[in-house]
């Protein structure tokens, strides 16, 4: 029993296997960290190299995102336990014309560890529900994510839309934006306040914001 066979059971797509094994390791006392970096996200990175290769195609990689989302329901409690009471209100979603919601689904996991509320606008979501959601929950923090290159100026016109919001529309939100294709740098060149690597990142980023 190791994560390795959860890695090859995402890659075999087996939705059933990958919850049990999951259970077994935890039992085992396997930090659920490494259950998630070793076994379940680095299958879908692995994933994503034969569909760039071209050995693998959209309906698999549909496939081990289901069986990777099986497993997340298990570590999901383990990921957002918290006593504490809500240091911040954050709205997140992924840019519109962008429906990978996987990478999203972990950073709001993690941010709601750390003691972050947060409401999850799913993905595709237009700059206009992302400033109503921030008016409404008088959120902190606007959390976008992105995968693809195509949806990068949308990423653009959000972040302008919301700098247009703080000074035009009486909103006080800050934003954060991530994803693969996005770097420090673009995060600067599109005037988002901050940028996350991965979901450890996105909450130490979100606590420097709001300087929690
Ligand atoms: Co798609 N896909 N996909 N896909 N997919 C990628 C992203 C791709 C890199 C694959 C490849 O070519 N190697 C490629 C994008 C290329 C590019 O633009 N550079 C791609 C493509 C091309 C496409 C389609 C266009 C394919 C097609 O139809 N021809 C299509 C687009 C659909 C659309 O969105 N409009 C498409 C569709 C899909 C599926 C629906 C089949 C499925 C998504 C299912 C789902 O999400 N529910 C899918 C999948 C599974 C992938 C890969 C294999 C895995 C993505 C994933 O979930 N990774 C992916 C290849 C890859 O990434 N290696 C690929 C695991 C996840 C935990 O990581 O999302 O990176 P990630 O999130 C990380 C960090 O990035 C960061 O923290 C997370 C956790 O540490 N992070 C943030 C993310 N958001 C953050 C926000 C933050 C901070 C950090 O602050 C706000």
């Amino acid at each position: 029993m190791s994560t390795a066979e959860i890695y090859d059971a995402v890659l075999t797509f087996d939705d059933e296997q990958v919850p049990e094994l999951i259970k077994a390791e935890l039992e085992n006392g396997v930090d659920v960290h490494v259950i998630l970096n070793q076994g379940l996200v680095a299958a879908l990175d692995e994933v994503g190299r034969r569909f760039s290769e071209g050995t693998l195609f959209v309906p698999e990689m549909l496939l081990a995102a289901d069986a990777m989302e099986a497993g997340l329901d298990i570590l999901r409690p383990l990921l957002t336990e918290t006593g504490a009471k809500p240091v911040g209100t954050i709205v997140l979603g992924t840019v519109k014309g962008d429906l990978h919601d996987i990478g999203k689904n972990l950073v709001a996991m993690m941010l709601e560890g750390a003691g972050f509320r947060v409401i999850d606008l799913g993905t595709d979501v237009d700059p206009g529900e992302f400033i109503a959601a921030a008016q409404e929950h008088e959120a902190d923090i606007i959390a976008m994510s992105g995968l693809l290159t195509t949806c990068m100026p949308e990423m653009q016109a959000t972040v302008q839309a919301i700098s247009q919001a703080n000074r035009t529309r009486n909103v006080n939100v800050k934003v954060m934006v991530g994803g693969p294709p996005i770097n420090q740098e673009f995060a600067n060149a599109i005037g988002a306040d901050g940028y996350g690597m991965d979901a450890p990142a996105a909450v130490a980023q979100a606590r420097a914001l709001i300087n929690a």
